[in-house]
This record gives C-alpha cells, sequence and structure tokens, in this order.
C-alpha cells in the first residue's frame, strides 16, 4: 500500500526487501560497523561515502560505488578518508556521519562531518572533486555541534549551513548559520525547534540528509529522539522551508514518518536507530533513494515517491 492510497503517513517510504544492504562482513578490511553513510550520484553511479567504525571503537570514511544503488558495491579497499589527528588534532578520536553536497560554484562536492575532538564532537568542512583528494577546510563549528550540511548554493550572496548545536542540558535544535567564504560562519540562528514533553521529537533534534530542492521548498528530513525507559529512539520527520530564504519553515510534519521496526533496525550496537545521512533523487523516476545506518551497525535503503512524499509534507501544518 501506497502513502497516497491510505493517505498513513507510515506508509511513505519502502524498505528494500533484501536489508541491509551494506555490512561489516562485505568490507575487504576488518571493521565493527559500517553505517550513516553520505551519498551523491558520481559519473552516472552511486557513490557512498560510509562511516566505518573499526575496532578502536573509533570511525573513518570509506568510499562504496554501485551502478544500480542497491547491490554489487565495490569497495576501496582502505579507508578513502581516515582521521589524521597529526594534522587536524580536531580528528582524534575519528570522523562520523558525513553529508555530501554538490556545489557548482566550486565544482567540488561538500562533505560535512563530524571531528571527534578532545573537546567533544564538533563540524569539519571538506571539498573533494574525485572523492580521492579531499581538501580539509578544518572545523566550521566548535562542539558540541554535528548534523550539519550546506546548501548547494548561496544564498542571497552567502553560503548557508544547517548544523545541530547542544545547549546546556542536551536540549538541541536545529539551527542555520551563513558565511561570505565557507569559513566565517555567523548570523547564527534556531531553525527548527525540538519539541517539548510527549512528542516523538522532543528535547533532541537534528538534520538527517542534506536539503533537497524542490518545486515546494527545500525538502527537509530530520530525526527526532524520544527518551525512554529502554533507552532513546531515533524516528524522522519531515519539514519544508522557503526557496528563497530558508530560515521560513513552511510546513512540518506532526508525525514520524519512518521509524525503527524490522530487526535490522531495532537491534544492533545501539538498538532502535534510523539514521540517514544521504539520499538522492532519481528524476527520471520521481523515486528517493534514502540511505541510512540501522541500529549503528549495518547501512540500509528505503524508497519513495516525491511527489507522495510532497503531497503529504503540503498537507502537513504549517511551521
Ligand atoms: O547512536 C545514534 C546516533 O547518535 C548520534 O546522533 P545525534 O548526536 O544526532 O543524536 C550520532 O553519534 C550518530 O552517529 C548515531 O547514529
Amino acid at each position: 500500500m501506497t502513502a497516497k492510497e491510505t493517505g498513513v503517513s507510515a506508509h511513505l517510504f519502502e524498505r528494500y526487501p533484501n536489508n541491509p544492504i551494506l555490512q561489516s562482513n562485505d568490507w575487504p578490511y576488518p571493521v565493527n560497523t559500517v553505517f550513516n553513510a553520505g551519498a551523491t550520484a558520481v559519473d552516472g553511479e552511486t557513490l557512498l561515502l560510509v562511516r566505518v567504525e573499526d575496532r578502536t571503537g573509533m570511525s573513518h570514511l570509506c568510499a562504496a560505488r554501485s551502478s544500480d544503488g542497491i547491490k554489487d558495491w565495490r569497495i576501496d579497499p582502505g579507508p578513502t578518508m581516515p582521521a589524521l589527528p597529526d594534522e587536524y588534532p580536531e580528528d582524534l578520536y575519528g570522523i562520523e556521519d558525513p553529508r555530501i553536497v554538490w556545489i557548482d560554484e566550486m565544482e567540488s562536492w561538500s562533505i560535512t562531518y563530524v571531528s571527534f575532538s578532545h573537546g567533544g564532537p564538533l563540524v569539519s568542512l571538506a571539498l573533494t572533486k574525485d572523492f580521492k583528494t579531499f581538501v580539509r577546510l578544518g572545523p566550521v563549528m566548535t562542539p558540541d555541534d554535528k548534523d550539519a550540511s550546506l546548501f548547494p548554493h548561496r544564498i542571497e550572496g552567502r553560503w548557508a549551513m544547517i548544523h545541530r548545536p547542544i545547549s546546556p542540558g542536551g536540549k538541541a535544535h536545529i539551527w542555520i548559520s551563513y558565511s561570505p567564504d565557507m569559513k566565517h560562519w555567523g548570523d547564527h540562528q534556531i531553525l527548527l525547534r525540538a519539541r517539548e514533553g510527549g512528542w516523538w521529537d522532543a528535547n533532541k533534534i537534528g538534520l538527517s540528509p542534506p536539503p533537497l530542492k524542490t518545486k515546494e521548498g527545500w525538502l527537509m528530513l530530520y530525526h527526532g529522539v524520544r527518551d525512554t525507559a529502554s533507552g532513546s529512539l531515533y524516528r524522522l520527520g519531515l519539514a519544508l522551508l522557503d526557496l528563497e530564504d530558508p530560515r521560513k519553515i513552511l510546513r512540518r510534519s506532526d508525525e514520524w514518518i519512518f521509524g525503527p521496526y524490522e530487526l535490522y533496525e531495532r537491534a544492533g550496537d545501539v538498538h532502535d536507530v534510523v539514521f540517514p545521512c544521504g539520499w538522492i533523487l532519481d528524476e527520471p523516476i520521481g523515486r528517493i533513494r534514502l540511505y541510512y545506518g540501522a541500529a549503528d551497525t549495518t547501512l540500509a535503503l528505503a524508497t519513495a515517491d516525491i511527489d507522495e512524499v510532497l503531497d503529504y509534507v503540503m498537507r502537513c501544518p504549517k511551521g
């Protein structure tokens, strides 16, 4: 059943039946877990920059390529983007959770990722033209800050970044900041607030994949974290931002639209987590491929019809 037939948000994204699509035993070298991958299309293929946790407990990024984005992955023989703490001290405890955006003006992809520094997790930025060499621009947000992505072009002359600092006490809202040069960031402001009380997205939210430009606005998928007696529950909701001024929230879903349900999402190193860092819109067929970490252990795929997602979000309450 599709969301159009049922009108139910839970049916918007359909899991790939042979999930997970990538797991640790697919890796060409010994690793603990593979999850939370950034995604993009390169030369007609799908490229995932996968977060790989090794058996020290720390993470690096490794590229996997496939012609259909589902199977027959060709995985780099070693870390594609290792943590380099000697040159970049902020990488001391590894690097995690990349978001990839093609930046026309730079003729490069931007990669925003978490560097786990001595002072806590912060946002770092790198550029690449080929996913072989990387220009590391260093930290762009101080700790604790995560879940960041650039927009693919300047907005009113400035670069814009969505990110997720944590306030004292653990409250975490989604913020937006601006920069003239990708290095100096300011005009920080809250973009989307974590709700309160019993909501599924109370207390802590964060951007999931990069914002997707659509005819209705910037489509934003975000995760909300609910604290329960048996731990945290990571689920996903939607928001729509104004195209010209993404600080304006046009819509926000009251319900979560995807959450842990299958065993590979419910059981793993961290149970009850779905955590996407990348999605690709296949324009000719109008379908979104959503790549998500499942239980911080494997990588899974779900797909959705872009028109159904937009129909749904346009019926959501005004933000
Ligand atoms: O373990 C679940 C997730 O926890 C963190 O996400 P956030 O800080 O946004 O709540 C991250 O460590 C993420 O990698 C992890 O999947």
